[in-house]
């Protein structure tokens, strides 16, 4: 089998069948026997809590699993929601195989979860409690109760986190078609690392359609992503529609390739109201990178042969960049906003007549006028109450200059967040040689050894380390292979961005993170995703 090829549909399929069943017996291999004890088997969580202590007991779940909501926050109506969600996604896979229990009622050991939220404030913002426990069949848990299920969150966001991994426990038994927690009881501690958990979507270069985006997102709630990095426009098409500026998605591919004001709003709420944890942080990156802002309003370019960056000298540009903000604003509630401001080629600029006369008069060298423009952007979004966000590019060319606010998006190569934080800004990782997700050539191993710190040593600097992204960058991608290049390898970063890095030894990353990795893509699949097969996996594989 090539390396790093997309899988077919076939291919994913047979690998389904077979790695899936051989997953779920908690082994590499074929099946247990029908007689084997299932007690010792491991049981695969990603990404990896914080804590876990389990035991050796096997546990049956009740396909009629009752919640029972406790704490301020417990009747929350989207808990509620939330976990009809989770109770779809343990039993559902499994409904060809499961077996009705004839006869009388049958006793299961998890027949209720108590979801007990200590606070019923549920406002979604970036560094929001998401931490949890939980305790199943655990003597001495917070009630006592053998056989129970508990989950313990401060917030409805740690619930759902928390119902996440409870999710991953359940285990379908093909010998009994029972689902099981195997190892119980377990005790979980939990909570992230970082804050900021991106991916970056790219809706320009292909269209993505509305459903493909929510399950992209559903895949993301699954490894405890949290930001959706929305590419929205770039220089090959303006998707989205701006009332202020109707004529802007003129610059969509064709008319069926585009995002209504409506079908924005249908994505954050999939997002918010549906409490996936997850926030939206929209881009238009700015002044390069937006050719096909000028399909529709040409006066946007500074020339018919200088079509990028925008036109810096006409105060008409600003008004578009404001109209678009403020537009964006009602849609998007998330506090960062991210305005691009990476590989800006000026060159045309100088030798456009009325730009470089514009930047005669004001007495600026084109790297001065990348800077103003910026700038400019910066208080737009500032003035709507968005924390900027900015490329490397603009801090690594005039810095000092930068708004304090600014949060720098790494991605030319390692070693700019140092300096970033150094000079006390905020710094998101997304290192193109590892975290550049269109790579292909790039194995999961690559992604994770991602490590966001690398170079920080002190404590106040690496607080300024917010986190880091994957870049789903598409140009080679659409709806036919996005989720495929997107997973399992967006797995490693996000567990690198999760999970204590003591947490995982040296000796795991040779051992039990493969196999870990391996389950959870085959998760992924049997909820619908349609990941790609861990790189190297079938290599390192004993032969059947
Ligand atoms: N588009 C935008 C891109 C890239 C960037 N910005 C990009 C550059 C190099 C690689 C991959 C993607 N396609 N708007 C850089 C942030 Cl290798």
């Amino acid at each position: 089998m090539p390396r790093n090829r997309p899988a077919s549909y076939p291919l994913l399929l047979l690998l389904l069948a077979l790695a899936g069943a051989a997953a779920v017996a908690g082994r590499r291999g074929p099946a247990p026997p029908a007689n084997a004890t299932t007690a010792d088997s491991p049981v695969y969580l990603w990404p990896l809590p914080r804590s876990v202590a389990s035991g050796s007991r096997t546990l049956t779940v009740d396909p009629d699993l009752a919640l029972d909501p406790q704490g301020p926050g417990g009747g929350a109506p989207a808990l509620a929601e939330a976990f009809q969600r989770y109770k779809g996604l343990v039993f559902a896979p499994w409904a060809h195989a499961a077996r009705k229990r004839g006869g009388g009622a049958a006793a299961y050991d998890v027949a209720r979860l108590t979801v007990l939220v200590a606070s019923a404030n549920d406002t979604l913002a970036l560094g929001v409690d998401e931490s949890y426990a939980i305790y199943v069949g655990a003597p001495g848990g917070v009630n006592a109760i053998v056989g129970g299920a508990i989950i313990e969150a401060n917030t409805i966001y740690g619930a759902i986190r928390g119902l996440e991994t409870f999710s991953q426990l359940c285990v379908f038994n093909y010998d009994t078609k029972n689902v099981e927690v195997r190892n119980a009881p377990w005790h979980i501690q939990d909570a992230p690392r970082f804050a900021f958990r991106g991916l970056l979507l790219d809706t320009s270069r292909h269209y993505l359609p509305i459903d493909v985006i929510k399950q992209v997102i559903d895949s993301m709630s699954f490894a405890k992503l949290n930001v959706l990095h929305w590419h929205i426009i770039d220089e090959q098409s303006f998707p989205l529609e701006v009332p202020s500026y109707p004529n802007l998605w003129k610059g969509s591919y064709t008319k069926w390739e585009r995002y209504t004001v409506e079908d924005a709003h249908d994505i954050v709420k999939y997002v918010i109201l549906s409490f996936r944890c997850i926030n939206v942080m929209a881009e238009i990156d700015v002044p390069g990178h937006a050719e096909s802002w000028g399909y529709g309003y040409p006066k946007l370019w500074p020339s018919p042969n200088c079509t990028e960056p925008l036109d810096v000298s006409s105060n008409f540009t600003f008004e578009v960049i404001s109209g678009i903000l403020s537009d964006m604003r009602k849609i998007f509630p998330f506090g960062l906003f991210h305005l691009g401001g990476d590989e800006v080629y000026t060159g045309c600029w100088n030798v456009t007549p009325h730009v470089r006369q514009w930047l005669n008069e004001h007495n600026m060298t084109t790297k001065d006028a990348y800077k103003y423009f910026v700038l400019r952007a910066q208080e737009l979004a500032i003035k709507l109450d968005w924390t900027p966000v900015n490329w490397e590019e603009t801090f690594n060319s005039f810095k000092e200059n930068l708004n304090p606010l600014t949060v720098v998006h790494n991605w030319l190569g390692p070693g700019v967040c140092p300096k970033v934080v150094a000079k006390g800004f905020r710094c998101i990782m997304s290192n193109q040689g590892i975290w550049y997700l269109d790579h292909l050539d790039v194995p999961w191993e690559d992604v994770y050894s991602g490590e966001p710190l690398d170079g920080i040593s002190d404590k106040d600097q690496q607080k300024l380390v917010l986190g880091g992204e994957v870049c789903m960058w598409g140009e080679t991608a659409d709806t036919s292979d996005v989720l495929q290049m997107i997973w399992p390898r967006a797995a490693a970063a996000a567990e690198r961005l999760w999970s204590p890095l003591e947490a995982i030894t040296a000796q795991d990353v040779e051992t039990t993170v493969l196999s870990r990795l391996h389950y959870f893509r085959c998760l992924l699949n049997h909820r619908g995703i349609a990941a790609a097969p861990v790189t190297n996996y079938y290599a390192r594989k004993p032969p059947i």
